[in-house]
């Protein structure tokens, strides 16, 4: 099937794939109006941890699963307030929150296959557990005494990338590489993708739609079929913008002008987010190109430990969004329906203050690099000036006589 067609195909009763344009009151209104994410989001976990349904995009899943998915995200959200706290404490320099991200980040982190490659932006340190990075090797980044500290292609996991929307680029590029590679469309008669079938993920925020690198990643995944999710978590600011200063429709709309699927998930439902990220991956392994998927979602701390966001967010919006906490819901869920008892949740805060602990041990401890690490790993094979830089400048600190 072409892409045009596929777009419908997702979702043919869509009112998005049928109404017509409205005009840009209507659409600001629209956005101002979807705190709840409007229409068209997919859940199955309601803020209340009550199970619903869905005609696409419903899962079968067993209650280790769900709570293996509660563990992650409960572990995922102490390694983010543990690193805030380091942050406050002066041993890093900066950190970058994810606190009401868990869900959107387990839930598509954990759809991935291990052949499957991510790209990150900066804050993705959900999908960076589930990659199977330990959550130490998050620390030297933001301690300034490393530039990424893990392998990304043996963790099929891409550094952290700052400059907005630049990893859009490099998934784009890389998915392409993956079906020119023969690595996408060879599922069997079902339509099942054979074992070793691959696709990409890409992460970025509702901000970086706007940069001119994510609108060229669309163009290029789009024209070439490529196999790649765009994950876009949209917590509706920019640090101080908002997303009716970035788009006039909702972000997931925008797929259509491309000629892929845009769906629209609650990014605070870990079972949607798995959902829906599984079966855009399949839809990519089999060889039917791009989807982007928008998760509606909220951040309820600042950008960075940089920023106030009290000088442009109402306390009454993080307040509304506590009550949609992601991790809450899944326990209520699992509590009600007596898929856990008190002893599990004890021993997931136990393995979480254990957690927090070796976390503070490590980062406390990580040495001092030597000043040429700078130089290192800046190509892949040695390069002359580069090298006379690192003589020159390791011969200007000896003449301090080891004080520097
Ligand atoms: C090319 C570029 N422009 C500007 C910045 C400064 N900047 C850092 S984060 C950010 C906002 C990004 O917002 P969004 O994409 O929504 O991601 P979020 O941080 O909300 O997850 C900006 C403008 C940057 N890092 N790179
Ligand atoms: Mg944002």
């Amino acid at each position: 099937m072409s892409s045009p067609e596929r777009w419908t195909a997702a979702r043919p009763d869509s009112p998005a794939a049928t109404a017509a344009t409205p005009t840009a009151e209507q659409v600001i209104a629209g956005l101002r109006a979807t705190s709840e994410g409007g229409a068209d989001l997919v859940q199955l976990l309601t803020p209340e941890g009550e199970r619903v349904t869905h005609p696409d995009f419903d899962i079968d899943i067993e209650p280790a699963q769900l709570r293996a998915l509660y563990r992650d995200m409960v572990l995922v959200r102490r390694v983010d307030r543990e690193s805030n706290a380091l942050q406050r404490k002066g041993e890093l320099a900066l950190w970058v929150p994810l606190l009401g991200q868990e869900a959107a980040q387990v839930g598509a982190g954990r759809a991935m296959r291990p052949q499957d490659m991510a790209f990150p932006s900066y804050r993705e340190h959900g999908v960076a557990w589930c990659r199977g990075i330990d959550p130490t090797d998050l620390l030297g980044i933001f301690r300034g005494t490393d530039h990424g500290s893990w392998d990304p292609i043996e963790k099929r996991f891409g550094l952290y990338t700052i400059v907005i929307g630049n990893q859009v680029l490099n998934a784009a590029g890389y998915a392409m590489g993956q079906r020119f590679d023969g690595k996408v469309g060879n599922s069997d008669a079902e339509g099942n993708p054979a074992a070793d079938d691959e696709a990409t993920m890409c992460f970025f925020g509702d901000g970086a739609t706007s940069q001119g690198d994510v609108h060229e990643g669309f163009v290029w995944a789009a024209v070439y079929d490529a196999p790649l999710v765009f994950f876009c978590q949209n917590n509706q600011w920019a640090i101080s913008e908002p997303t009716e200063r970035q788009s006039r429709l909702p972000l997931y709309q925008r797929a259509r002008g491309y000629g892929f699927p845009g769906v629209r998930v609650d990014g605070n439902d870990v079972l949607a987010c798995l959902a829906v990220s599984r079966w855009a991956l399949k839809e990519c392994r089999r060889g039917n190109g791009p989807v982007l998927i928008e998760a509606f979602t909220y951040r309820m701390d600042a950008h960075t430990t940089t920023d106030d966001p009290t000088r442009y967010r109402l306390s009454d919006e993080v307040e509304e969004w506590k009550l949609k906490d992601p991790i809450e819901r899944v326990r209520a869920y699992l509590a009600r329906n007596g898929l856990a008892d008190a002893a599990f949740f004890e021993q997931i805060q136990e393995e979480s203050d254990q957690l927090a602990v070796r976390l503070r041990e490590f980062c406390v401890n990580i040495p001092d690099p030597p000043p040429d690490r700078i130089f290192a790993n800046v190509y892949a094979e040695a390069n002359p000036v580069l090298e006379r830089q690192r003589e020159d400048m390791l011969g200007y600190l000896a003449g301090f006589g080891g004080e520097h």
